[in-house]
């Protein structure tokens, strides 16, 4: 251990000892882990095999990381930024003729796929190739949406330090992030000064591009955010979220000519690039040539498109797109991409080499990394749906992407998972009910908790007035009736909204006017007190945005340490008995932990788990919840 400990050290790293050394440098010694450190450790993987495991054995293949040399000059999208300003970026994209393209994999890509699960460890050992090898993205979406809470909530890290470790290793390509307008990377729109000191820390630790959305469309409810952008010299990409069918004359709600009015509103707004933000998938080709193509006539600015793959037609939809000229387009790693994940990558960049929109990107390059991805996939495998290809009732439901892969298990946990058919039916005359709205986080959430709701207590479209007069609809459906997630199109459902509010008033400005700005020194003086920690700005945004799961978080890491360096296989599947591993509790301090037994109950419910820990024999007691 001593050895390891020389061997990590930076300044032998970058071979600059000399006699000294060992003198200057006391940390060498910190050969046995401060007892409680590795007592935590060997308490979370206890829990983990008598509780949840059960020392199963599962084996997983070691991920290859490429090796790569970092050229002399890796200059990319960011230095144009960094060097010329987000008009400079602007100016360069439309000079482009080729397709630039968006990897997705470390933000909706696993958000999509496995309910946000990729942890930061998994991210961090790619990132220096992503650097080298993926250089001729435009950007990467690396951020918010749901993978900031679930950070916290689910994997037991920052979501700070996977953005600030990420950028240290990538220095050279567009970092980009998913921004829910004034619902910042929340379910509920937050006070005004919340969305402002977030954009500004997040902007301070890596973002470039912030693609700003409001889950009704309504522009008031991104206002603050795209100010806040444009303040911090960042890209503003702001979104109009596509819903309906513009190929479908039938469908007279969302149509070609509301497409084309919101885009050149959000040009007015001052938006560097308009994104078009797909969620459900239900853009399809034919229509995605026919809006761009007209949006290229009425818009000056870029034009971003992002989509999924849920029904098959994903990478049709990007071609169609790219020969309207849309200018950039969201696209996963190939082993990360298809069904309610982004279309292929290195699919498109295939499909378009040799042709006038040919992206430039090497192939065997990206291969390398969709191979690594392709390893990293398994160990996530139980938190994958069991969807196995593309399916057409997306355009039906108009479910999104992260949300049709996480409603199954959501309607599960309700003890309704026989009803799914008929939750996915009542989603969709959810969405009539309330007027055929615009379904995206929390929106979409707003359609799913009702649906549900309606399903557990068989209530119908036409029972519900009588049937729910004295019942409590759920916080979410609430909070949209009230108003306090903005305005949809056409305005509320008002005989249900009656029902729902029961007589309370709706409100009609944005939330934001009315909220009370948010208290941080009253949070930094609750959090000191509380957890005896000095808070940072980080800490104190974390707090504000989610109280309940940030506070979990500390207790947690009080609890268990800081698990953020253990191999994801052993974070998710424990050990099994026999197995050894490498489990590094600090930066190059490394436990070797070998799981010797799991023991029999005994009288008080306990099991004795036995394990070698660097050689030494450990055991602890762990109470067995079955
Ligand atoms: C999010 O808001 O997290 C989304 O991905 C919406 O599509
Ligand atoms: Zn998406």
């Amino acid at each position: 251990a001593f050895l390891i400990n020389v061997l990590n050290h930076e300044t032998f790293l970058k071979g600059e000892c000399d006699t000294n050394f060992v003198a200057d440098n006391p940390e060498l010694f910190d050969i046995v882990p401060k007892a409680d450190e590795e007592l935590r450790v060997l308490k979370f993987i206890g829990e983990k095999v008598v509780n949840e495991t059960k020392g199963n054995k599962r084996e997983f293949d070691v991920p290859i990381v490429p090796k790569v040399k970092i050229p002399q000059n890796l200059n990319g999208t960011k230095q144009l930024l960094d060097e010329k300003g987000p008009e400079g970026v602007v100016k360069w994209i439309k000079e482009q003729q080729k397709l630039l393209l968006t990897d997705t994999t470390m933000r909706d890509a696993h958000q999509s796929l496995m309910a946000t699960r990729m942890r930061t460890r998994d991210m961090l050992k790619i990132a220096k190739a992503t650097s080298v090898l993926a250089k001729d993205l435009f950007s990467l979406e690396i951020w918010g949406g749901a993978t900031f809470d679930v950070a916290y909530r689910f994997l037991k890290e920052s979501p700070w330090i996977r953005l600030e470790e990420l950028r240290k290793r990538i220095p050279n390509i567009l970092f980009q992030m998913l921004l829910r307008g004034a619902n910042g990377v929340g379910y509920k729109n937050y006070p005004d000064n919340v969305i402002r000191e977030f954009i500004k820390e997040s902007a301070a630790s890596g973002i470039d591009v912030f693609r700003i959305f409001d889950s009704l469309n309504w522009l008031k409810g991104m206002e603050i955010a795209v100010d806040e952008v444009l303040k911090n010299g960042k890209i503003a990409e702001v979104c109009m979220c596509y819903t309906g069918d513009i190929l479908d004359d039938r469908r007279d709600k969302y149509t070609l000519k509301y497409y084309i009015n919101m885009a050149k509103e959000i040009e007015k707004m001052g938006a560097h690039i308009l994104g078009i933000k797909d969620m459900s998938a239900l853009l399809k080709p034919y229509a995605a040539f026919k809006l761009i193509k007209a949006l290229k006539e009425e818009i000056s600015i870029p034009i971003h498109l992002h989509t999924h793959d849920t029904s098959g037609n994903g990478v049709a939809t990007v071609l169609m797109a790219a020969e309207a000229g849309v200018d950039i387009v969201d696209t996963a790693f190939n082993s990360m991409s298809g069904l309610t994940s982004q279309p292929a990558l290195n699919s498109v960049v295939a499909a378009l080499e040799n042709t006038y929109r040919d992206t430039g990107i090497n192939l065997d390059d990206i291969q390398k990394i969709s191979d690594y991805w392709s390893a990293v996939r398994p160990v996530y495998s139980q938190f994958e749906s069991d969807l196995k290809s593309g399916t057409t009732e997306i355009y039906k439901y108009e479910i999104p992407g992260g949300q049709y892969s996480n409603l199954k298990p959501q309607v599960e946990s309700f003890g309704l998972g026989h009803r799914f058919n008929e939750v996915k039916e009542m989603y969709k005359k959810v969405n009539e009910m309330l007027g055929d709205i615009v379904k995206v986080t929390p929106s979409s959430k707003v359609v799913g908790d009702m649906a549900i709701f309606m399903v557990k207590n068989n209530l119908t479209p036409e029972n519900i007035y009588e049937k729910a007069k004295d019942m409590a609809f759920p916080d979410s459906v609430v909070a949209y009736f009230k108003g306090m997630i903005g305005q949809p199109m056409g305005g509320f459902s008002k005989k249900l909204q009656q029902l729902v509010l029961k007589g309370e008033e709706p409100i009609t400005c944005r939330p934001g006017e009315l909220l009370e700005p948010e208290d941080f020194e009253k949070i930094e003086k609750y959090l000191k007190e509380k957890f005896n920690i000095e808070p940072t700005k980080r800490d104190l945004l974390s707090y504000a945005l989610y109280p309940k799961v940030f506070e979990d978080y500390l207790k947690y890491i009080e609890e268990y340490g800081d698990l953020s360096r253990m191999g994801s296989d052993v974070f998710f599947h424990g050990l099994y008995e026999g197995e050894t591993c490498e489990i590094e509790i600090a930066e190059g301090k490394v436990l070797v932990v070998k799981l010797l037994e799991i023991g029999r109950l005994d009288n008080e419910g306990n099991r004795t788990v036995v394990f070698e820990v660097n050689g030494n024999r450990r055991e602890i007691k762990i109470h067995d919840k079955a």
